[in-house]
């Protein structure tokens, strides 16, 4: 099957992991052929000179087994030694660390970009070194970042906004400048096109997902895709399983549920874009409001918290699409 995954960081990864576990769990080798992963870049940032990827990067050292687990971002085993001299120049941010492992690959990448390779370019570089098992795409190869703009009319990158600030400013809006004129990145709607089943990880809604929906084109190639859209909730039991994406819901006037976030995706047969939806044993109660707004709702198991239950999540996604 042709499968292409919406995906951002930590959610992002462990489902990406998960939907590789099943293909390999039925047989399929070369899963590179079958499984395609649109990242989110909207959290990008430079920092210290260098192009910061944090969702590209998490879902590579994810896939190649090197990723600190634990924290979320970054490598297993990092040192912050360049870090520790960067905080005496007092270059950078000195609540944002830069692992040396991880700042090879961040002069690897921004190297590469200087030398003109677009970041589609420098992700199918950087996809050689290890075994992946999957095709990452950029959602876009323009620069979009996310802006956070606070009540006063403060805007914060969204890094300073999570890592300084832990999310405790109250966002009025995200914004990504420029994201009107970006473009998908090459390959992006022709995966789209071209899938037998396209999943939206259990990723942030707002700041992860809803950048990739709103780079042009995307929303109207999962429209027109003859192939099923099936959803997994990033919400279960009403709450968030880690991170600030019930910050970022309240923001934009979603409530933080199962449903609420199945609403804003919308049902396909309705002007939005699932055909199903995966949500929770936990929030089997509200699986009758989904099937209300038009989505087939399924009731699974969504903790990814080891490779076991991320398997058997990703062989459930697929199963919903009859794949
Ligand atoms: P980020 O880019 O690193 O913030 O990660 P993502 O946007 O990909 O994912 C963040 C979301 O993943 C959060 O809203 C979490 O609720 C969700 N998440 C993390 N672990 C799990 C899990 O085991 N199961 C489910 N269903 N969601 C999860
Ligand atoms: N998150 C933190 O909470 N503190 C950090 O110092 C930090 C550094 C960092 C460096 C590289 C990278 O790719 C990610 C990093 N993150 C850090 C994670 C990142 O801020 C966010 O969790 C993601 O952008 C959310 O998707
Ligand atoms: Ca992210």
């Amino acid at each position: 099957p042709r499968i292409v995954v919406l995906a951002g960081g930590v959610g992002g990864s462990r489902f990406v992991l998960g939907v590789r576990g099943a293909l390999r769990a039925r047989g399929i080798h070369n899963t590179a052929a079958a499984l395609t992963v649109v990242v989110n870049t909207g959290d990008d940032i430079w920092l210290s000179g260098v192009r910061l990827q944090p969702d590209v990067d998490s879902i590579t050292y994810a896939l190649a087994g090197v990723n600190d687990a634990e924290r979320g971002w970054g490598r297993q085993g990092d040192t912050e030694r360049v870090n520790h001299e960067l905080q005496e120049w007092g270059a950078g941010w000195p609540w944002f660390t830069l692992g040396d492992l991880d700042l090879g690959t961040h002069l690897a990448r921004t190297g590469w970009l200087r030398e003109g390779l677009t970041p589609t370019d420098v992700l199918e570089r950087m996809s050689h070194r290890w075994d992946l098992g999957a095709r990452l795409l950029p959602m876009t190869d323009s620069e979009v970042d996310t802006v956070v703009v606070l009540d006063d009319g403060a805007r914060l990158h969204f890094q300073e906004w999570w890592t300084r600030h832990r999310a405790t400013l109250a966002p009025e809006r995200f914004e990504n400048p420029g994201i009107e004129a970006a473009a998908a990145a090459p390959g992006v709607a022709e995966a789209i096109a071209a899938a037998d089943v396209v999943l939206l990880a259990p990723s942030n809604p707002v700041v992860s997902i809803g950048p990739i929906l709103a780079v042009p084109g995307v929303r109207e190639a999962l429209r027109a895709t003859r192939a099923p859209v099936v959803g997994v909730s990033p919400i279960i039991g009403g709450k968030v399983v880690r991170g600030m994406a019930d910050v970022c819901l309240t923001a934009i006037g979603v409530e933080t549920s199962a449903t609420a976030v199945a609403g804003l995706y919308g049902a396909r047969g309705n002007g939005g874009l699932l055909d199903a939806w995966l949500l929770a044993e936990e929030d089997e109660a509200v699986a009758h409001e989904v099937a209300g707004l038009g989505i087939r709702p399924l009731v699974r198991p969504l903790w990814m918290t080891d490779a076991a239950r991320q398997t058997a999540l990703g062989e459930a996604a697929l199963a919903a699409a009859g794949v």
